[in-house]
């Protein structure tokens, strides 16, 4: 029997069949009738079933002691003693001294709760979530365009438009099945273009007809451009602007003035004149046009304007509403969306009502009946920790985000956590950079265990559903905040026994008093998210529920499009054009700092790793922190491919990988997000950020800060593969990934050890001078192979030499599986080359069925494959998933160039 839930990480919110052997295996696949993904996932959710096992897992509520350290605790212990320190902080120091620090990762319910305690009880709006770092451009941007928060489209717009522009999207590894149904369109001929607007060449580009690779943060000058462009080309559909929107005028005049001439337009974004007026074109041309976008836009000093500048061509072109076209900002994490309808952020109230009207405040405080209600916005989060560390806010309570790793200028988040009275951290792993600072660890169920509601990037309500029992002492995260507002003395507002209780009240808040004529007359303004009919659900109806996009009215039909009619939700039924000036950000590049810090995410890792860093399927596709650089900046800074560079910027530094995946600007570098304190000696790039965020929306700036790359200079490089977890203790470098059947570390040292054999015993642990220890050295070159066998299976091995030349780690990983070695491959380990050197499968390019880039590249030039199609129907590989397949078309374009060029 298999349970129907929703994927945990990204917002396509793809439906989920999951299914529990009798050995306790979990198996997943995609949910044929969710209308999301039709069946299928992409590699992260492929592995989902890997990522459930409870090593690591937080299974008991634990509280620091004096000594420092935790202790585990009773879960009564633990709820007496977090109420009782909000409560005397509370008291002593008002409400505006404590604070919430959620997550787009929580179910509704989870949300709903601690957002009501925080809002209509405590009376602080102190809450606000990692939302913030993702969506809060697109939401600001919403409410100025539309006066709603509302993602007028969905997916189907995206297969029957024209032209798909993606704007700061790497959609194919953020959004993998949401690209997929791109791609596939597209190749069916349906889609006649897709642009793709990012300063990287990404796998996205592999399927796009124009990439322009535009200077990084210029994105306004480029859709200001567009949009005087469309009103010079005739493009602009004026009944539609006439009957509609407002300041028209003003915000064209703007954008001519600053951006009218595309020349200048392709000088300032560092753009070819011929691909910007193509893609102006098509723009004009092509009616039914969805821009989709992302971090590229909404993570900068200038990402509400960003989004504002996009949404003004659609209003210009009356490209709204309509089946195949619209402004799209998709959602980064399963509930970015439903955080934002319960009013998870600091600068909203619940069901899309806003803290600074009067009128608002009263319907959800006379809807909750609670004694208090926020009467202004609360901290936003960059503004939050450093409320913290400045000790004006005394106690926090951080829940599914690890903010040590994720803030901008994370450093500066850890020292105000480590001086901060009171932080409790809602997880459900015990060790996370940000538990480190915790006093009070209280276990939460995850996915598979938990039970609740998440609504996806189209608006689409979904149920994440229980297939697991609760772990230990593991609780929801929902049942735990009611618990403690009850210890509070807020016994009334948190009687809910079960998650459907909190769904219904949620969703009877969001009809109660909509568009309601006031007592005075003065009606209220219709909120669009509405789910009239979802108010009626009985508790089997609730665990019944199928996927439905809202609002959901009286009739209990969801809805597919939103503005249909041309009403926006400002007072006077108009969409707004918002002027926007275009602004470069805020720091820039000097000679100390030449170089523009972009960061971002990797196809088969999900933030910080907690979960995908367990699943061997998904940590082979990038084993290790990067910095991707040109390589005429490489040269500049002294820094070699394969090396290790410090990348340091004024607000700290962090080390990792030289690469050069081809796909950047000079002037910029690129790392990735994911890599923290649990997987690296010093790879957190969030330590490295600049904290500049958008003015209006509080976003940072993660995609632009000023840095310089040093070479990390060390004496030797390494790595060791080991059945057992080891302490990297006293190492100048490493990081440490699960593989199937071991823990693999890449290491690197500043000082050659003075006995290598003795130091490597130490550290594999292999006292016994009998053991089958095997072992090769050449001083003068400073290659050193050792490899530890028991009942001739291999138990560890470790490779040192003095340049980043090491044998390969594939080769290595392979002799894992076996159960033991042959005396060929003895030899082979002592000569640091396997026996049969083709027998490499080189690097992992398809996770799900392990197919290595070096089988790829042979088939490709042996058997003249020239489509990613044919690829698969000969090694499998793509055949699955689907997440490869730009990058089988990139190995494709390569091999032919090779062979080409020889
Ligand atoms: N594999 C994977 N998928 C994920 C996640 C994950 O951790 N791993 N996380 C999920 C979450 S929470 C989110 S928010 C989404 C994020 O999804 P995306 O936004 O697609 O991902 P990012 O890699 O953060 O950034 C997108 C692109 O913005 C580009 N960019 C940088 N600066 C600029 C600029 O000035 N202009 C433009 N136009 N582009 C720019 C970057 O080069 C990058 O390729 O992914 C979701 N999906
Ligand atoms: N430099 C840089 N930084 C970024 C970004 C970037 O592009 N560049 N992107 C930003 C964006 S868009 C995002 S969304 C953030 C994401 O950053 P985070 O939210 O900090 O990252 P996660 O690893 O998803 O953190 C989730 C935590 O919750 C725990 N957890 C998982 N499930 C549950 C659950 O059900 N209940 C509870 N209580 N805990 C759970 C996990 O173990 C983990 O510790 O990063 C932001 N930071
Ligand atoms: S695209 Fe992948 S990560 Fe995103 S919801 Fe679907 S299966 Fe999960
Ligand atoms: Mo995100």
């Amino acid at each position: 029997m298999s349970t129907a839930t929703t994927c945990p990480y990204c917002g396509v919110g793809c439906g989920v069949l999951a299914r529990v052997d009798a050995d306790g295996a979990v198996h997943v696949q995609g949910d044929p009738t969710h209308a999301s993904n039709f069946g299928r996932l992409c590699v992260k959710g492929a592995a989902l079933g890997e990522t459930v096992d409870l090593q690591g897992r937080l299974l008991h509520p634990m509280l620091r002691g004096s000594d420092g350290r935790l202790q585990r605790v009773e879960w009564g212990d633990a709820l007496d003693r977090v109420a009782r320190e909000f409560r005397r902080i509370i008291d002593e120091h008002g409400p505006d001294a404590v604070a919430f620090y959620v997550s787009g990762q929580l179910l509704i319910e989870d949300y709903y709760v601690v957002n009501k305690l925080a809002k209509g009880y405590i009376g602080t709006a102190n809450i606000d979530t990692n939302s913030r770092l993702c969506m809060s451009s697109a939401v600001a941007g919403h409410k100025r365009a539309f006066g709603e928060d509302v993602v007028p489209g969905c997916y189907e717009d995206l297969e029957q438009a024209e032209l798909v522009v993606l704007v700061g999207s790497n959609t194919a590894w953020c959004h993998p099945i949401v690209f997929q149904r791109i791609a596939k369109t597209r190749e069916a001929g349906a889609i006649k273009h897709v642009v793709v607007i990012d300063p990287r060449h990404t796998a996205t580009c592999e399927s796009a007809d124009l990439h322009l690779p535009v200077k990084p943060g210029t994105d306004v000058w480029l859709f200001n451009g567009l949009l005087a462009f469309l009103f010079q080309h005739g493009a602009m559909d004026a009944r539609f602007v006439d009957t509609h929107t407002e300041g028209f005028a003003k915000a064209l005049a703007v954008a001519e003035a600053e951006a009218g001439d595309p020349a200048e337009v392709a000088r300032i974004c560092g753009l070819q004149m011929s691909d910007l007026l193509t893609f102006y074109r098509w723009f004009a041309r092509c009616e039914r046009t969805v821009s989709l976008f992302s971090q590229g836009v909404n993570q900068s000093s200038s990402g509400t304007d960003k989004v504002n500048s996009i949404i003004n061509c659609h209003l210009l072109t009356g490209r709204i509403g309509k089946p195949g076209m619209g402004p799209f900002s998709i959602t980064g994490q399963p509930n970015a969306m439903g955080g934002r309808e319960v009013g998870g952020l600091a600068t909203m109230l619940a069901a899309h009502m806003e803290l600074d009207k009067p009128v608002h405040r009263d319907i959800v405080q006379s809807f909750w009946g609670s004694p208090c209600m926020a009467h202004r916005p609360g901290l936003k989060a960059v503004d939050l920790f450093d409320a913290i560390g400045e000790g004006r806010v005394k106690a926090v309570w951080i829940m599914a985000t690890n903010p040590v790793v994720s803030m901008p200028d994370a450093d500066c988040v850890k020292h105000a956590l480590a001086r901060c009275e009171w932080v409790v951290s809602s997880d459900i792993m015990t060790h996370t950079d940000t538990n480190a600072y915790a006093h009070a660890l209280l276990p939460a169920l995850g996915w598979g265990e938990k039970d609740g509601t998440v609504t996806n990037s189209e608006r689409c309500i979904s149920r994440q559903r229980a297939f697991l029992p609760a772990p230990g002492e593991a609780r929801a995260d929902w049942r735990v905040v009611c618990d403690v507002a009850r210890r509070m003395g807020y016994a009334q507002g948190f009687q809910f026994s079960a998650p459907h209780e909190i769904f219904l009240e949620h969703a009877r808040l969001t009809a109660f008093r909509n568009g309601d004529i006031e007592a005075d007359g003065v009606p209220v303004a219709r909120r669009m998210l509405n789910l009239d009919g979802l108010t009626h659900l009985n508790r089997e109806a609730y665990d019944a529920m199928t996927p439905v996009r809202w609002p959901v009215l009286a009739d209990g039909q969801g809805t597919t499009r939103l503005f249909s009619e041309g009403r926006y939700a400002h007072a006077d039924g108009r969409a707004r054009f918002v002027t926007v000036a275009s602004r470069m950000p805020l720091h820039a590049t000097d000679c100390e700092y030449p170089l523009v810090l972009n960061t971002g995410r990797v196809r088969d890792q999900w933030h910080t790793m907690t979960r995908t860093g367990k699943a061997p399927r998904l940590t082979g596709h990038t084993p290790e922190p990067f910095v991707d650089m040109h390589p005429h900046d490489a040269l500049r800074c002294g820094v070699r491919e394969g090396e290790l560079a410090r990348v340091c910027s004024r607000w700290g530094a962090m080390v990792a990988r030289v690469t050069h995946g081809g796909g950047i600007l000079a002037g910029n570098v690129f790392v990735p997000i994911h890599w923290n304190d649990q997987f690296a000696s010093d790879a957190r790039v969030g330590g490295v950020v600049n904290p500049v965020v958008d003015p209006i929306s509080g976003e940072p700036e993660f995609k632009h800060t000023p840095v310089r790359v040093e070479p990390f200079p060390v004496r030797w490089y390494g790595f060791l593969l080991s059945r057992r977890a080891l302490a990297p203790i006293g190492i100048s470098y490493w990081t440490s990934i699960q593989g199937d059947r071991f823990r693999r570390y890449e290491i690197a040292h500043r000082e050659q050890p003075a006995e290598c054999g003795e130091w490597a015993r130490r550290w594999l642990g292999v006292t016994d001078p009998e053991a089958d220890w095997l072992e090769y050295e050449d001083r003068s070159t400073g290659v050193y192979r050792a490899a530890h066998l028991v009942d001739d299976r291999i138990e560890s091995c470790l490779f040192l030499a003095s340049r980043p030349h090491l044998p390969s780690r594939h080769w290595l990983s392979s002799l894992f599986m076996q159960d033991r070695l042959e005396d060929a491959d003895r030899i082979a380990l002592l000569v640091g080359e396997p026996a049969d050197p083709e027998a490499s499968t080189g690097h992992v390019v398809c996770s799900c069925f392990g197919v290595g880039r070096r089988t790829i590249c042979d088939a490709i030039r042996s058997r003249d494959l020239d489509t990613p199609a044919k690829i698969t129907a000969h090694l499998r590989a793509g055949g699955n998933c689907g997440s490869c397949v730009p990058e089988l078309r990139q190995l494709i374009a390569e091999v032919r160039s090779q062979v080409e060029a020889s």
